[in-house]
């Protein structure tokens, strides 16, 4: 190590990050365990955390070669010290989640409707730090359970922070949130055999939703497809519940806020969801990490239904109940604003881990409304910030800290890093620099509303619906996605192990669809649909279908952000790799090359051509689209490796759209390539653009039908 570069005596730099080591660092020498020191090209000192420059970071200090350990190893000391005490505790409910930053601005101006000084003209735009998260799992569990996502974001105003807490789904499971602490015990393992983790097809979960009516519309959701997504970019998000919008004269107007992704709405099968947990259980997230390095930024737009207490009083539903949506076709969005992702974080545990959102986060022009669980919910999120960060002052952490000026006077704590300076620590005082004071004009004002009504522990009877807006979001989905619904329950009550539980939840859904509690029963192996639950009140058939709530309907409009995986073996045609690559690259799409070694081919032109994987490290599951690629010889390798056979016969499952040289078509024993229209042979370049015409769509469904 006698090459470093100098320093200035007395002066240690203080480096407590690491930016990403993207170059390798160079060889170096050999210390005297025997390891090799690589030295980075950054030449940094390392010191403790007190600055000390530490000489050697592999031995502890001790007696004599063979010795004891000396506790006078300060480094060693403070080094594990610091190790010991790396976890927090991980969030309840949430706790796999994945954040990253970027911004909002606003394309349409609300200043009639709202004060919030973001919406006052057209442009103002604020960072942002969004965190997606799975509900059920531990922080390590795998990224495809069937479950809600997360989709909280942090909106850094000028007049404080702005979180909306808001899911992938628009409604809840239940309407109270004295009942959140059962839901999550059901959903979570068992308390005794801590089984099953981040799943919720278990004796516990349906024991108690099977009790809960008022689950039933999120249900529905839960098991759509809306709960396998192929990604977080391609999934909407939701504030679930209505909150208010004040303007200037204190008019108050409600509002449900709904994220619109550009990138369209996309999921995938149930199957592959299972297969990805195998080959990527962190396939969310490197999607996330990867296209944001690669410069392709998610975006998502701001719409919002506005709608007064004359609509609020005639809608069929109760606008405060967390388990209904208001249809666009009755209240119509209107986008305000965008928001694009376009960096990811420098540390997770400082952000993503530490990032604390609070429901209660609103700024002036945003109130709440009495949603029983929207009530519920502001009291819990500052109890679990202060559980899990330790401190009053963790909005001095950075990714939680406003990006406007905070005058107050809370003081102390631990890890307390900017009290307040001067004498004046209260108010009122009579000091000449007494700090400051509240301001009445345009501080947040809470809506003046009219509050009455006997003390009492009770549900409203506007509350008591709970299956006429379930039956709306299955009559809304195309045939596929409602038998996937049909699958999903049949999958999910054949894991629970007491039949009853299974019977009495079937009995909830004749009042959805009659054909959906048949095919379920059936699936089920039940003698008949059970009979129907008794409804506290009767089911509203007549509820119209809406489009909105398909993910099929609002599917992507191109293969942009959409990842094509290209199997190729030794040999093949280079102008045709070449083109596929061009005409995917073109299109935004992400290709990656899968051959039998990670080493890669070479083509039959005499070119190395690297792969990004091995072929038993990348099934079909991790692409929207597959192509192929291979001679006679490269056939007859493949034939010979149960991977690519899995390969081919995933992707046909999956219905997946599959380009393929005609050398291949021995791979394919589930199908004829020559007569299913989701599969194209390639022959040259030319025949290239057929097949990505017809990737801009989903999936080739015929071939399931
Ligand atoms: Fe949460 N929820 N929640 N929740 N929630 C938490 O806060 C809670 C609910 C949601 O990425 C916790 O920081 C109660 C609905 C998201 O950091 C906790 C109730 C919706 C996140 C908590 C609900 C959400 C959380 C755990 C019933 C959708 C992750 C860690 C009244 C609208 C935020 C934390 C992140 C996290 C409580 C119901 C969304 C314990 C009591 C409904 C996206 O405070």
């Amino acid at each position: 190590m006698s090459d470093r570069t100098p320093h200035t005596p007395g002066f240690h730099p203080v480096v407590e990050t690491q930016s990403s080591n993207r170059t390798v660092a160079r060889e170096g020498v050999r210390g005297n365990g025997g390891e090799i020191h690589q030295r980075s090209e950054d030449g940094q000192w390392m010191t403790t955390a007190q600055g000390a420059p530490v000489s050697d970071n592999q031995n502890t200090l001790r007696a004599g070669g063979r010795g004891p350990s000396l506790l006078e190893d300060f480094a060693m000391r403070e080094k594990i010290f610091h190790f010991d005490h790396e976890r927090i505790p991980e969030r309840v409910v949430h706790a796999r989640g994945y954040g990253v930053h970027g911004y909002f601005e606003t394309t349409s101006a609300l200043s009639d409707v709202t004060a919030a000084h973001l919406f006052q003209e057209v442009g103002r735009r604020v960072p942002a730090f969004v965190r997606f998260s799975t509900v059920a799992g531990n922080k390590g569990s795998m990224d495809l359970a069937r479950d809600v996502r997360g989709f909280a974001v942090k909106l850094y105003t000028e007049e404080g922070n702005w979180d909306i807490v808001g899911n992938n789904i628009p409604v809840f499971f239940i309407q109270d949130a004295m009942k959140f602490p059962d839901l999550v015990h059901a959903v979570k393992e068992a308390p005794d055999r801590a089984f099953p983790q981040a799943q919720s097809a278990h004796d516990n979960f349906w024991d108690f939703i099977s009790l809960m009516p008022e689950a039933m519309h999120m249900v529905m959701w839960q098991m759509s497809d809306r709960a396998i997504p192929r990604s977080f970019r391609f999934m909407e998000g939701f504030g679930v519940h209505s909150f208010r919008f004040v303007n200037a004269e204190g008019k108050g107007t409600f509002v449900k806020f709904h994220w619109k992704p550009k990138q369209g709405l996309q999921s995938v099968l149930w199957d592959e969801a299972v297969k990805i947990n195998g080959a990527d259980p962190d396939f969310h997230r490197r999607d996330m990490w990867t296209a944001i390095e690669n410069g392709d930024y998610p975006e998502w737009d701001l719409a919002v239904q506005l709608f007064d207490d004359e609509f609020a009083n005639r809608f069929a539903f109760d606008i405060l109940d967390p388990t209904k949506i208001i249809p666009e076709e009755e209240v119509p969005l209107q986008v305000v604003g965008r928001l694009v992702l376009d960096r990811n974080v420098d540390n997770f545990f400082a952000e993503t881990e530490q990032v604390a959102f609070c429901t209660q986060n609103i700024v002036p022009g945003v109130d709440f409304t009495n949603d029983p669980l929207l009530q519920g919910r502001n009291f819990s999120y500052l109890d679990t910030q202060l559980k899990r960060l330790g401190s009053p002052n963790f909005t001095h952490i950075p990714v939680n800290a406003p990006r406007c000026p905070m005058h107050h006077f809370q003081q102390d704590g631990q890890m307390q890093t900017r009290g307040p300076s001067g004498r004046a620590n209260y108010e009122p005082n009579s000091w000449a620099s007494g700090g400051p004071r509240a301001d009445p004009a345009s501080g947040h004002r809470s809506f003046p509303e009219e509050i009455g009504g006997e003390k009492r522990k009770v549900r409203s009877e506007s509350f008591a619906d709970h299956y006429s807006q379930a039956r709306q979001f299955y009559i809304s989905q195309t045939e596929i996605e409602q038998r996937h619904i049909a699958q999903a329950l049949v999958f999910e009550l054949s894991k629970v192990e007491t039949p009853e539980i299974r019977v009495r939840l079937v009995g909830h859904l004749p009042h959805i669809d009659e054909t959906l509690a048949s095919r379920v029963a059936e699936g089920l192996g039940l003698d008949a649909v059970p009979a129907a639950h008794e409804p506290a009140v009767v089911p509203d058939t007549g509820l119209p279908p809406s489009d909105a709530l398909s993910i099929l309907k609002n599917g992507p409009a191109s293969f942009k952000g959409r990842k094509l995986g290209i199997l190729m073996t030794e040999g093949i045609d280079d102008d045709l790799l070449e083109a596929l690559t061009t005409a995917f690259t073109n299109e935004g799409a992400m290709v990656e090359r899968i051959a039998p070694h990670v080493g890669g081919i070479t083509t039959g032109q005499g070119k190395r051509i690297l792969a990004h994987h091995k072929i038993d490290g990348a099934p079909s599951v991790l692409f929207d689209a597959v192509a192929i690629l291979s001679n006679d010889a490269g056939t007859v390798q493949l034939e010979e490796m149960h991977p690519a056979h899995c390969f081919v016969a995933d992707a046909v499952a999956h219905a997946k759209f599959i380009a393929y040289t005609p050398e291949a078509d021995s791979l394919f024993l589930t199908a004829d390539p020559s007569s299913d229209g989701g599969m194209f042979a390639l022959t040259t370049g030319d025949d290239v653009d057929a097949f990505l015409t017809a990737c801009r769509g989903l999936r080739f469904w015929d071939r399931l039908s």
